[in-house]
């Protein structure tokens, strides 16, 4: 531990390489959890490809994600690459066939499509840590997260008419919506690179700092959500996300209102009631206006 200022903001965090469940030991992620913290981390280790992702690289982001949805002492989900110069350069193009990205499987899937809605859906909050590029799958990557805190380096932008490609589903519908819509057509048409500061002016990303306080400025925010209720945060995360998911965002929304429910004595009556084979007496529930 470093402390500074005597401020526990300030506290530098120590990592643990984390466990992710069964299966095959991760090759092109890492996962961690931050000690004495409720901060998971995971990072994409491909940095000599500019961390773009394989099958293989989504799949066990996949696992990483849903070890800290399981996991009762994460709060908050840091989402990075490996080193300073790229976030996420979107899907290796050296595996791409004519069907999708493909695996050691030989099968050829978009599974990233999968793994957006995992972040979408995780009743959690997902902090996009943005050091350099930023692009193509891996600026929708970005999008998709709640918070993006951004290094001055961050470079941000779409490429796919460039090297034959698109993302139509959240890859348009979200950036419109933090962009609007004139400069969405702009950054997907002109295939254009933003900097962090054009990008923070946009609304794509939520703050810009040096490079070298990226981490520790991302821990800042993280800590910070920590301290509120987890409650308020997950239930705000699926209203805001139901305005635009219809039918799944009223399904995410309504099953956190089940999930309350379920602790409430009145969900707790009916339940035992139909144990001890009774009818149940909700008499006693005020009828609140
Ligand atoms: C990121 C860029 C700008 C970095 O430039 P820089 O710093 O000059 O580095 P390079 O020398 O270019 O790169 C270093 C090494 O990394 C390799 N590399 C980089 N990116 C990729 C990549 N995406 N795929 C494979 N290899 C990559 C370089 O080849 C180089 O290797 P060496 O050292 O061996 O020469 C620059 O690298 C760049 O522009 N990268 C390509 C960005 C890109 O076009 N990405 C793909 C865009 N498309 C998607 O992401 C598809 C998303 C997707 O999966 C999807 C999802 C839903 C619906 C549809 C789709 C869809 O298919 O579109």
């Amino acid at each position: 531990y470093e402390r500074r200022h005597g401020d526990i903001s300030c506290e530098r965090v120590v990592w643990l390489k984390s466990w992710v469940g069964d299966g095959p030991e991760l090759e092109e992620v890492l996962y961690h959890k931050a000690l004495g913290e409720g901060i998971a981390k995971i990072t994409i280790n491909r940095a000599h490809k500019r961390n773009a992702f394989t099958p293989r690289t989504v799949t066990e982001m996949q696992r990483a994600l849903s070890a800290a949805r399981d996991d009762k002492d994460v709060g908050v989900v840091i989402l990075t690459g490996q080193g300073t110069d790229a976030f996420c350069s979107g899907g290796d193009q050296s595996v791409r066939g004519k069907h999708g990205y493909v695996g050691q499987d030989n099968i050829a899937r978009l599974n990233v499509l999968d793994l957006q809605m995992q972040i979408r859906r995780l009743p959690k909050p997902v902090v996009a840590m943005v050091a350099g590029y930023a692009v193509g799958g891996g600026h929708v990557l970005h999008m998709v997260c709640d918070i993006t805190i951004a290094a001055d380096n961050a470079m941000f932008g779409q490429t796919g008419p460039k090297v034959g490609s698109f993302d139509a589903g959240y890859g348009c519908s979200i950036m419109a919506r933090l962009v609007g819509q004139k400069r969405a057509r702009e950054m997907w048409f002109l295939a254009r690179f933003y900097d962090a500061q054009q990008a923070l002016e946009m609304g794509l990303v939520n703050a810009v700092v040096p490079v070298a306080e990226l981490e520790m400025e991302t821990i800042k925010w993280c800590r910070q959500m920590l301290k509120n209720s987890p409650t308020a945060i997950r239930v705000l995360k699926s209203a805001l996300n139901a305005v635009e998911d219809g039918h799944a965002g009223l399904q995410e929304l309504a099953g956190n209102a089940t999930l309350l429910f379920y602790g409430s004595e009145e969900g707790e009556e009916g339940r035992k009631s139909y144990l001890e084979g009774r009818q149940p007496n909700f008499s006693k529930v005020p009828r609140l206006p």
